[in-house]
C-alpha cells in the first residue's frame, strides 16, 4: 500500500519530497530595468550582479499587469486579468475562490510554506491568506486592520519632519507620499518594515526543514516613498546622476485620449519637477532604495549560501512592473510601454544554467507554470503562462514569443515580442513600435499602412470574449469585513442597491 502510494506520487509528480527543490521567491516593488546586469550603468546593484553570475538574467521580462494589485493577482493565480477580471483592485479570491493560488499549489504537493511581507496588493484586506504555514506580520495588531503589512507606520522609523521633498511641500505629513525622498539614519535600518521581513526569511532559510520548503517574501522597496538609510545615499553622486533619454514632443503621436491624459500627467509631475531642477534628486532617491533592495537581497543570499539547503534551492527575484522617470513626460507605472513592463527577472538554483542572460520576450506569469514543472506541482491547465523549465536549463533554446499585457480594463491591451509592442485601447485606437530600430518608443507607426499586417497579427493574440472586470474594492463595491484575525470581502449591497437604481 505504501509502495503504491510512492508510485502515485512519483507518476503524478516525477519529483519525490527528497528531490523536490526548495523555493525563494523574492519580490521587489516597482524596480524597473535600472539595475547592472540588465546593462544599466548607473545604479550599484553588488548583490543582483552576484544573482545573475549565478543564474539566468532575462533582459526582456514583462510584468502581466501595468500595477501592484493586478499584476500580483496574476501572478499568484498564473491567470491574466481578461479571464480573472481583476484589471484593478478586485480580489481574486472573492471572485474567484475556486482558483488554487500559487502558494496552495505548493502546500498540496508537500511543502511547507512561508510568506510574508508584500506579496499581493499592500492595502488591508489583500492578502491571500490561504495555503501559508506560517505568514509573517511584524507585529500582531496588523492582523486586526485586514494584515495591510503597511511599511511606513509608528514602529517604523520615518526621516524627520516630512514630507521632506520640495516638491511636497505644504503637504500633509502622512506617510506613503508620491515623488518624496529623504535618507534616515543608517543606525535604524534594522527598524525599517523591509529589513524585518527579510531577516524573517533568513531565519526561514537557514535553518534544516522535514519538508521543501517555499518562502516568498516581498518588500516595498524601491516603491516610494524613497526612504532609504543614509549610507545608500551616500553610495551615489547627485552631480554625476544621468537623466534617461527624453524626447521632448514625445506624446505628439499618441492617440488623442491617451495623448490628452498624458500632457495633464506630464503638466502636474514631470514639468514641475524639471522647473524645481528636481529631476536629479528623485531619481537619487529612487536608486539608493534600488541599492537598499539589493542589499536586501544580499542578506537572502549569504543566508542561502551558510545554510544547508544551500545546493537544493532555486532563487527567484522579480517586480510587479517597472517605473517612469520622465520617459513619455511620466512618473509612475499605469502605463502599456516598455518603462513600466520591463522588470527585472533572474533565476538560479538547481537544474538553472549558470551566468547567462536571455533577449527572449518572457512574463512573469510564466512563473507558475514554471514552479508546476520544476517543483512538482499539480498541473492546471488554466495556467496562461509558459514554463521556463528547459530555458532555465539551455538558455540557448530559448525563442522568441509574442506576451500578453493587459490594461486597466477590457479590451485595452498590448503584444510585446522582441521586434515589435502593439498596443490596443479599449476605444480602439492604436500604438505600435518598431524595437529594434525605436527602442524608446518614441515613433508610434500604428498609422503607417506598411505595417498593417503586423498590427493584425499582433491584435489576434489578445485573448477573445475577455472577462468583465469584478467587484472593485476601491469603488466600495466590495466590503471588507474583519473576524478575529481573519477577514473576508463581502458584496457591499448598499452600494450596489443604489447603482441600480440610477
Ligand atoms: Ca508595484
Ligand atoms: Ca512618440
Amino acid at each position: 500500500m505504501k509502495l503504491l502510494a510512492i508510485f502515485l506520487i512519483l507518476l503524478t509528480s516525477g519529483l519525490t519530497a527528497a528531490e523536490k527543490p526548495n523555493v525563494i521567491f523574492f519580490s521587489v516593488d516597482d524596480m524597473n530595468d535600472w539595475i547592472n546586469p540588465m546593462g544599466y550603468k548607473g545604479a550599484k546593484t553588488p548583490n543582483l550582479d552576484r544573482l545573475a553570475k549565478m543564474g539566468v538574467t532575462f533582459q526582456n521580462a514583462h510584468s502581466p499587469a501595468t500595477f501592484c494589485a493586478p499584476s500580483r493577482s496574476a501572478i499568484f493565480t498564473g491567470k491574466y486579468a481578461t479571464t480573472t477580471g481583476c484589471y484593478k483592485t478586485q480580489v481574486y479570491f472573492h471572485d474567484h475562490p475556486e482558483i488554487v493560488p500559487m502558494q496552495q499549489s505548493f502546500k498540496n504537493a508537500g511543502y511547507k510554506t512561508f510568506g510574508g511581507g508584500k506579496l499581493f496588493h499592500h492595502r488591508e484586506g489583500y492578502a491571500d491568506l490561504r495555503g501559508w504555514d506560517e505568514f509573517f506580520v511584524r507585529n500582531e495588531e496588523q492582523k486586526k486592520k485586514g494584515w495591510p503589512n503597511d511599511s511606513w507606520g509608528e514602529d517604523t522609523p520615518l526621516p524627520k519632519n516630512i514630507p521632506v521633498s520640495p516638491y511636497n511641500k505644504g503637504k500633509k505629513a502622512t506617510p506613503g507620499l508620491f515623488l518624496e525622498w529623504a535618507p534616515i539614519p543608517n543606525e535604524q535600518e534594522e527598524e525599517m518594515a523591509d529589513t524585518k521581513r527579510v531577516n524573517w526569511a533568513c531565519s526561514v532559510i537557514e535553518k534544516k526543514h522535514e519538508k521543501p520548503f517555499f518562502v516568498a517574501v516581498g518588500i516595498y522597496a524601491p516603491h516610494f516613498p524613497n526612504y532609504a538609510p543614509k549610507k545608500y545615499f551616500d553610495m551615489y553622486d547627485r552631480s554625476k546622476i544621468e537623466l534617461p533619454p527624453y524626447k521632448e514632443d514625445d506624446l505628439a503621436d499618441l492617440p488623442e485620449k491617451m495623448k490628452k491624459q498624458k500632457i495633464n500627467r506630464k503638466k502636474a509631475h514631470h514639468d514641475k519637477l524639471v522647473k524645481m531642477g528636481l529631476v536629479e534628486d528623485a531619481i537619487h532617491g529612487y536608486l539608493a532604495c534600488v541599492s537598499y533592495a539589493d542589499a536586501m537581497l544580499g542578506r537572502v543570499l549569504d543566508s542561502l549560501e551558510n545554510s544547508p539547503n544551500k545546493d537544493n534551492t532555486i532563487v527567484v527575484i522579480w517586480s510587479d512592473h517597472g517605473y517612469h522617470h520622465g520617459e513619455k513626460g511620466d512618473w509612475g507605472k499605469h502605463t502599456l510601454w516598455e518603462r513600466t513592463s520591463n522588470v527585472p527577472f533572474i533565476w538560479a538554483g538547481p537544474g538553472i544554467a549558470k551566468n547567462k542572460s536571455v533577449d527572449t520576450s518572457v512574463s512573469l506569469i510564466d512563473m507558475y507554470p514554471t514552479f508546476v514543472e520544476s517543483c512538482g506541482l499539480k498541473q492546471d491547465s488554466g495556467l496562461e503562462g509558459k514554463s521556463l523549465t528547459s530555458v532555465l536549463a539551455k538558455p540557448e533554446t530559448a525563442q522568441d514569443r509574442d506576451v500578453f499585457l493587459p490594461y486597466l480594463e477590457l479590451n485595452a491591451f498590448a503584444l510585446i515580442n522582441q521586434n515589435w509592442r502593439y498596443i490596443h485601447y479599449a476605444d480602439g485606437s492604436e500604438e505600435l513600435y518598431n524595437l529594434q530600430k525605436d527602442p524608446h518608443e518614441w515613433n508610434n507607426v500604428a498609422s503607417n499602412p506598411e505595417f498593417s499586417s503586423i498590427k493584425e497579427q499582433l491584435k489576434a493574440k489578445a485573448p477573445q470574449n475577455q472577462a468583465k472586470a469584478g467587484p472593485d474594492k476601491s469603488k466600495g463595491e466590495l466590503k471588507l469585513v474583519l473576524n478575529g484575525e481573519g477577514f473576508e470581502w463581502k458584496i457591499n449591497t448598499k452600494k450596489n442597491k443604489r447603482k441600480k437604481k440610477k
